[in-house]
C-alpha cells in the first residue's frame, strides 16, 4: 500500500493529525520529540462515486479505497546534521511515497515552539534539501569518473549534475526544474525532495476561519500546490465522537464534513493514485491503481490471476452506469464498452474482467 509521511517541527500537531484520522490515541503532547517511534495508520478515501454505486446495486457490503500514512518525529534545525532525531528521522522519510509537510499557525503559551508556518516550511525544506545536497554529492563524483569508460551513464550523471546545481542553491528538487525523466534517473539514490510534497496548515481552534497562513504558504509553494488548513486539535477531539455527532459539530463550526475527508482525497491524488470500481449486490468496492495503467495491471490489483488470464476488459464511467441504472440496461443500450490489454484506465471506470486460468 503507498504511504506518505507527516513531517514537521516538534509540537506541530503531528500526532494529533494522526489521532484524528485513525480515532486512535497515540501520544500528543506540549513537548518536543513526543514521538521518536513512527506510528502507522490506514485511512479509507471517501468516495461519493463509490456510495451511489452500492446504492444503484443495493450491494451487502462497501470497501473503500485506503491509503497508508506515518506520523514521523519532529525534525529541528541541524537534522541533516544529526541534530535531534537526526538520521533516524531521516531514513523515516526516505520510506514513505510522499511528504505532508504540518505546519502550526496555531497560537498557544502552553505549547512550546514557533506559530509562524513560513518559517516552519523553510526550516524543514533546508534539513531536507541538505541532506540530498549530501547524498548526491557523495555519489557525483565516482559516477562522472565512471561515465568516462561508461558511455551508458551520461544521462544520470546529467541528472546528478542538474540536482547538484539545484540543491547547491538550496532549492529541493520538487521546486526545480528537473523534467520527470531526470527525476526518475535518480531513483537509486533514494532522495528526500524528489518526493511529492502537500501541506497542512494546523490553524488555532480561536482561528478556523481564517485563510491567511494557508494563503502564505500556497503562495511559497506554488500556485498548483496542495496546501489546507485543518484545526487540528478539533478534528482529533471529534474523532472520537459517534461519525453523525462528529458531522453536527463540525458543521454546526462552519466546518462542513471536516478538513480531513478533502486531506486524504487530495494526499490520494498526489500520490498519483486513482480509483476504479467494481460494484455487485455483494460488494461495490473501489480498487487503487497507479495513473497510466493498462487495464490488465489493474486487473492484477484484484488478482494475480486477473492479470495473467486477462482477456477483456468491460467498462463504462460512474455516472454513465448511474444514468443506465444498472449494468444490464447499460448493456442493452450499448454503453458497455469492450476493451483489450493495451488499454488505459481512467479514474472512475467501472470495470468487469474477463479471464482465463
Ligand atoms: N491549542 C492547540 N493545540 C494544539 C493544536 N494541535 C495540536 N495541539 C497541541 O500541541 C501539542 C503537540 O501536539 P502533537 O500532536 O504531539 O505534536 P507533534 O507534531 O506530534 O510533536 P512531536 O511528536 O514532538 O514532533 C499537544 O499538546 C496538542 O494537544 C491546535 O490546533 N490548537
Ligand atoms: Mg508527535
Amino acid at each position: 500500500m503507498e504511504k506518505f509521511g507527516f513531517v514537521g517541527l516538534p509540537n506541530a500537531g503531528k500526532s494529533s493529525l494522526y489521532n484524528a484520522l485513525t480515532g486512535a490515541s497515540a501520544l500528543a503532547a506540549p513537548y518536543a520529540f513526543a514521538t521518536t517511534d513512527p506510528n502507522v495508520g490506514v485511512a479509507k478515501v471517501p468516495d461519493h462515486r463509490l456510495n451511489q454505486l452500492a446504492s444503484m446495486s443495493e450491494s451487502k457490503s462497501v470497501v473503500p479505497a485506503s491509503v497508508q500514512f506515518t506520523d514521523i518525529g519532529g525534525l529541528v534545525e541541524g537534522a541533516s546534521k544529526g541534530e535531534g532525531l537526526g538520521n533516524q528521522f531521516l531514513g523515516n522519510i526516505r520510506e514513505v511515497d510522499a511528504i505532508v509537510y504540518v505546519l502550526r499557525a496555531f497560537e498557544d503559551e502552553d505549547v512550546p515552539g514557533i506559530s509562524d508556518p513560513l518559517e516552519q516550511l523553510r526550516v524543514l525544506e533546508i534539513e531536507l534539501t541538505l541532506a540530498d545536497l549530501e547524498s548526491v554529492e557523495k555519489h557525483a563524483t565516482k559516477k562522472i569518473k565512471a561515465a568516462k569508460l561508461d558511455k551508458s551513464l551520461v544521462d544520470e550523471v546529467s541528472a546528478l549534475e542538474e540536482a547538484l546545481e539545484t540543491l547547491g542553491e538550496g532549492i529541493p528538487l520538487y521546486r526545480g526544474n528537473l523534467s520527470q525523466e531526470k527525476i526518475d534517473l535518480l531513483h537509486p539514490y533514494f532522495l528526500l525532495t524528489t518526493k511529492p510534497v502537500m501541506a497542512i496548515v494546523n490553524v488555532g481552534e480561536d482561528n478556523i476561519t481564517n485563510q491567511d497562513p494557508v494563503k502564505k504558504v500556497k503562495t511559497e509553494l506554488g500556485e498548483n500546490s496542495d496546501v489546507i488548513g485543518v484545526c487540528i486539535q478539533l478534528e482529533a477531539e471529534t474523532s472520537q465522537l459517534p461519525q453523525d455527532e462528529r458531522a453536527e459539530i463540525l458543521d454546526a463550526l462552519g466546518l462542513g464534513e471536516g478538513a480531513l475527508p478533502r486531506f486524504i482525497q487530495r494526499a490520494y491524488h498526489i500520490l498519483g493514485l486513482r480509483t476504479f470500481l467494481t460494484t455487485g449486490e455483494k460488494e461495490s468496492r473501489a480498487w487503487t491503481f497507479r495513473k497510466g495503467s493498462t487495464a490488465p495491471e489493474a486487473a492484477g490489483r484484484i488478482h494475480t490471476d486477473f492479470q495473467k488470464g486477462f482477456i477483456r476488459a468491460e467498462t463504462i464511467q460512474w455516472d454513465r452506469l448511474l444514468d443506465a441504472g444498472g449494468w444490464a440496461q447499460a448493456k442493452e443500450d450499448g454503453n458497455i464498452r469492450v476493451e483489450g490489454k493495451d488499454y488505459i484506465v481512467q479514474d472512475g471506470d467501472v470495470m468487469e474482467f474477463r479471464f482465463n486460468v
